[in-house]
Order: C-alpha cells, then structure tokens, then sequence
C-alpha cells in the first residue's frame, strides 16, 4: 500500500552546484521532516508546487537511494499571483487568523483558487493505485479532497488543517464558505492542531451545510468525514542532540558574549498573525517601568522575510523597523542598544544557537494554528522560560509556559518580570515537565497515527 502526500510546499527543492550538476535538498520544516520517511517507508508520490527553478516536472527521491516520486506542478505567474499569494494568502490565511479587516474576497482569485486545487486533484488522481492512501495538506488545497473524491470515490483520503479554524461568524464571512466546506468533506478523516478548532468546524458544518453533526462525525450527501485534533510534534531528540552539539554550544556562547546581558528571543516569519509590534511595545514599556534593566536585558529578534509581494506584508515590516529604531532611540545607553534585530532566515545549527542561548522565549501570535518555534525552544533550551500567547494552538500542550494575552501590554510586560526573576530549579522543573509531555507525540508518532487512522477509517 503506497501513499500519496499532496502539499503546496515541495519536500526537497533544486539547487545548482558549482559544476552545474542538480542536487535536491531537503527543503526545512515540519511537513518534510514527518512525511518524508513516512513516504521512504510505504512509497508513493509527493504531488507540490515545484516553485524552485530549474522547471523539473518530476524527480525519484531521495536522490542516490530513490523511494518515491516527487510530481512537481508548474504553475504560471497569474496562478501564483492569484492562487497562493491572492486567495490563499489575501483570503483565506487572514480569515482563519480572524483579521476580518485584512481579507480581501475576490471572484477572480477565488476561480484561480479552483483551477489550480483541480490540477493537484487530478495530479493525485494519475498517481493513485488501487489501496493508496492519500494525505492533502492545508488551506492551500482545501478543494482537493472532494476534487479527488469524484473521481476516486472508494479512496481513503486524509486532510491536515494546518492554521487555525476561526468561530462560524468570522468563517461565513467567506462569500464562499460552503464551497469550502463541501470540498474539505471529501477526505474521510480532517485533522486539525486543538479540540477548539474542531469544534469551530464541526460548528460551521451545522450551520453553514445543515450537515448533521455526531461526536467527531459529520455526515454530509451520504458520506461521512470524521473531525478529530491531532496537534503536530517536532523531532525532540533531533532539537536536544542539536542543541547539546560542541559547535551550537560553542556559537550560544558566543551570542551570551557578544550582547553581555540576558537575552529575550523572538522567532518569526514576519506576518501579522506573530504579534511582533505588540511584543516590542510591551519590551519598551517594560523599560520604561524598570529602567534598572537597562543594559541588562536585549530583545533579539529574528524576523523571517515572508511573502514580500503581499502589500500588508510590506507594511508590517516598516511598522517593525520603525519601532525598533524608536525603541533603540529612547533608551540605547553607553553601547547597549535594546532591541536586536535580525531580518533574514538563519541556518538551523544556528537557530538552536539561539535557543539555546535566551534566557526568555518570546511566543507572541494574536493567532497561531499551533506554532512549533515554543516547542522546538522547549526541546533546545536548559534553563530557559518560555512565555507562551494563549491564543497559539500550542498552549493547550504546554500549561507550564507563561501564559499571556498578547493584546495586553502590560501583562506582557509583568510576564517579562517574572520570566527574568523566575528561580533556575522552578525554570529547570517548567521546562522538564514541558518536555516530557513533548516526547510523547513527537513529528512521527504524529504522521504515523494519522496514517494509522485513516487507514482505519
Ligand atoms: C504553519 C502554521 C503551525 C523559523 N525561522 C527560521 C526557521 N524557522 C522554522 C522554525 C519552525 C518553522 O520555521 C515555523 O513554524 P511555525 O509553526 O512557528 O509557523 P508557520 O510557518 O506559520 O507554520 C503554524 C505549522 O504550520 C505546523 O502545522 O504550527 O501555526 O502557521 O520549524 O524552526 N528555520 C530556520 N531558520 C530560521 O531563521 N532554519
């Protein structure tokens, strides 16, 4: 029984070396990381957006030692204009983060969003044998499963939601809702990161459709599809041996060097959902009331270029650096400046640096599906506090994070206090019990029970 993955992201991307010869390179991130040795263990097909030139259309992989194929589609510069960067990013991304006042509803891009989730249904249809099991991923694709469906109508699909789902008044602002629902129905099994989110789901399906609901079930035009919270892991024992690496210990204390003052962390694709304007203004209030942190403390931040052609994209990126340069302004003294800031993605080796070296990590989205970066932080880090917004799907996970409402600056700032004031065997004590509880679902007891499920279903 082979599988078949279907995701927006391609698993490896291709890269030129210097003698012009094509390596493929495992492209970083969790769906890589989980599906990869799934898909090398049952083989299959990968069907993604082959973004990375040079155009390949399909490729064995991994190279050397192939398992499966990787189907890459070649989208034109409209569809990705309008697919990807119009209705899944300008729509439906906004929209599931509950920014209403962001969202921007389109006919035009909402048909390029059709044609295109057809041509990965019928990608995923070619590649199908009989016995396969097909696993759809996120709000990129969300038409696919039904799309599948038609054509395949004995198949056992899966679909992960990846962000969050949003309460039913903030989804049937969608003009096209019901289209939405109906196509992520064709999958016989949808996981999503919380029980919150399935209930919004399970909510909407009522509402929207007149679907009727029992327990996790829907039943909706003889079929019926369950709903179930299956939150993502990460690698633990990968995160623990990287970080417990000579040469990631040795760069952490050169990060504890270099800024001679305790380090607050934040990590962040520089998007709008992350909360980094409200994190740096509870930083400047924070100084404002406790000037005796004044050259003790820096704020670094890592701010992760993301989808640059989207306008509100742009915008945010000149709200950070303008507040960043005020922040610095009032109250750099004597060579410390307080805010450290970083716009560019790091190398893993060094992002583990990082964590490894904060004595505070900041995780502050006003809405996150789950956000792996505080797990990852948990998994890396030997004394330090994790401040957690309750508004990242992740907090369910992790009660013993310190847990703040990223709207409210001045708790944040009193949360900072306690973080730097916490005693070491209460921080070591947080971050055991953190642990523990995420070595129990890491990345591929996550992928593996999913597939067992819907195996099963
Ligand atoms: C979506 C949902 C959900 C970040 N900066 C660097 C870097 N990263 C890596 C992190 C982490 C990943 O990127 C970010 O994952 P998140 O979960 O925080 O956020 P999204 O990208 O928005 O992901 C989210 C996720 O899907 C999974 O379902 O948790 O809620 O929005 O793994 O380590 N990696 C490297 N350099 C960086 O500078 N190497």
């Amino acid at each position: 029984m082979g599988l078949i993955v279907v995701s927006n992201r391609e698993p490896y991307a291709p890269k030129r070396g210097e003698a012009g010869q094509l390596a493929w390179v495992p492209s970083i991130g969790g769906l890589t990381a989980a599906l990869d040795p799934a898909l090398q263990r049952s083989g299959g097909t990968w069907i993604a957006w082959g973004e990375e030139r040079p155009e390949v259309g399909e490729v064995d992989l991994p190279q050397g030692a192939p398992r499966y194929r990787l189907k890459r589609l070649r989208l034109s510069e409209a569809e990705v204009r309008d697919f990807y960067y119009g209705f899944a990013n300008r729509a439906l991304w906004p929209m599931s983060h509950y920014f209403i006042g962001r969202a921007t509803y389109q006919t035009s891009t909402w048909r390029t969003y059709v044609n295109v989730n057809r041509r990965f249904a019928q990608a995923a249809v070619e590649s199908f044998r009989t016995g396969d099991l097909i696993w759809v991923h996120d709000y990129q694709l969300a038409l696919v499963p039904r799309l599948i469906r038609e054509a395949l109508p004995d198949a056992r699909i899966g679909f992960f939601w990846h962000i969050p789902w949003p309460s039913t008044e903030v989804f049937r602002t969608l003009p096209w809702d019901r289209e939405l629902l109906e196509g992520l129905l064709g999958a016989d099994l949808i996981g999503m990161h919380t029980d919150e989110y399935v209930a919004h789901f399970l909510s909407a399906c009522r509402r929207v459709l007149g679907a009727e609901t029992e327990g996790n079930t829907v039943r909706w035009q003889g079929r019926e599809s369950r709903v179930v919270a299956r939150p993502i892991g990460i690698e633990v024992e990968t995160y623990e041996a990287l970080a417990a690496n000579p040469e990631v210990e040795e760069a952490a204390d050169r990060i504890r060097r270099t800024l001679q003052t305790q380090i607050l962390l934040g990590v962040d694709r520089l998007d709008y959902t992350k909360g980094i304007p409200e994190r740096l203004e509870a930083f400047d209030a924070f100084l404002d009331r406790h000037p005796e942190a004044r050259r003790r403390v820096t704020l670094l931040q890592i701010a992760v270029p993301s989808r640059e052609r989207v306008e509100s994209y742009r915008q945010l990126r000149a709200q950070v650096e303008g507040l960043v340069g005020r922040i610095n302004g009032k109250h750099t003294r004597d060579g410390w400046s307080p805010v450290q800031y970083i716009y560019r993605g790091v190398p893993r080796e060094e992002l583990v640096a990082h964590y490894r070296a904060a004595d505070v990590m900041l995780v502050t989205p006003l809405r996150d599906g789950l956000n792996l970066v505080a797990k990852e932080f948990v998994a890396s880090s030997r004394d330090g506090v994790l401040i957690l917004s309750r508004f990242a799907g992740a907090a369910d996970e992790l009660p013993e994070a310190l847990q703040v409402n990223p709207y409210n600056v001045d708790g944040l700032a009193e949360a900072l206090l306690e973080a730097l004031r916490m005693p070491l065997d209460e921080k070591k004590a947080r971050l055991q019990r953190l642990r523990e509880r995420l070595r129990q679902s890491d990345l591929h007891a996550w992928a593996e029970g999913f597939l067992r499920e819907l195996a099963g279903t």
